[in-house]
């Protein structure tokens, strides 16, 4: 991160900037996975700015481009809580769901856990591993098995033993795109049969760049997702892509994964990471 902070600085030392400076600008910003839409936007606001406070004038500028969609999960009215969520195979899901039943039931809530990816057997003991470490139940079904049946025996259990969290682990991959989202829908429309959906979180790896964006394109015409929980942080990300998410497609991220540990998970602050894409404090 910190993608402004060469050009801000030369911006603040020298009155001038050169047709160089600008250049060497946009080639940082289109790597950092902003892509080129966002990134000659950006440089419009930068370009008119430049001799006033460029720091402000950017922060400003980015800070609009952000989703103004609640960031904090929603809460059901019912008692019950039922969290979905999606994503492409590897992108941390599981991981994810593992972290987020810790952080919510660190804060005294009861949790129950549901194993809906029944195409890997791996994928459950992984969550059921997870949730022997955390000290949690999880629903699971047979291998193979119908994911959607796994999901409607999770959300009767939460209902009939009064747990406040439910959150459900899916699969990445199926035989194709149009398949995994028709089960995707169907998972959903089975808990509705039993309690509300309160959010359907899509998992983006952010190391996977633009890809991640076109992933989110995909998921969110299938299903209604109310929040991004962005993963790999840690990693070599430029961090970009959180910014052409929330931009392009009005989706707010919720939580940021930083590692591969259980409370490598934290609620994404846009304060906190503008600051840190500006690298100026
Ligand atoms: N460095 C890092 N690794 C992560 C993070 N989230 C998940 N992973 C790793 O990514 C890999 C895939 O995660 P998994 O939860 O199995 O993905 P799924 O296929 O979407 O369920 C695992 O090795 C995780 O430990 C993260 O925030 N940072
Ligand atoms: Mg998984």
């Amino acid at each position: 991160m910190g993608f402004f902070k060469k050009f801000l600085a030369k911006v603040t030392r020298t009155s001038s900037v050169t047709a160089a400076d600008w250049d060497e600008l946009y080639s940082e910003l289109i790597a950092s996975d902003l892509g080129a839409t966002l990134t000659e936007a950006i440089l419009a606001t930068a370009k008119k700015s430049k001799s006033e406070e460029p720091i402000e004038a950017i922060r400003e500028a980015l800070t609009a481009l952000l989703s103004s969609k609640p960031r904090t999960l929603a809460i059901s009215e019912t008692g019950l809580t039922t969290i979905l969520v999606i994503g492409v195979n590897g992108t941390g899901k599981t991981t994810s769901v593992a972290k987020l039943a810790a952080n919510i039931s660190s804060a005294g809530n009861r949790v129950l856990l549901g194993a809906a990816d029944t195409f890997r057997a791996a994928a459950v003991e992984q969550l059921q591993t997870w949730a022997t470490r955390i000290g949690l139940t999880v629903i699971t079904g047979k291998t193979n098995g119908e994911p959607a049946a796994v999901a409607f025996d999770s959300a009767t259990k939460a209902k009939a033993d009064g747990y406040q969290y439910l959150v459900i682990d899916t699969a990445g991959r199926l035989q194709n795109k149009a398949d995994l989202m028709a089960e995707l829908g169907k998972i959903k429309r089975v808990i509705e049969k039993v309690t509300p959906v309160n959010e359907v979180l899509l998992v983006v790896d952010a190391t996977t760049g633009q890809n991640g964006l076109s992933q989110a394109k995909l998921f969110s015409e299938a299903v209604e997702v109310t929040g991004i929980v962005l993963t790999k942080l840690d990693g070599s990300a430029r961090g970009g892509i959180a910014l052409a998410i929330e931009h392009e497609l009005d989706l707010p991220i919720k939580w940021i994964g930083t590692g591969e540990a259980i409370g490598d998970l934290t609620p994404f602050d846009p304060e906190i990471y503008i600051t840190g894409i500006l690298d100026a404090e």
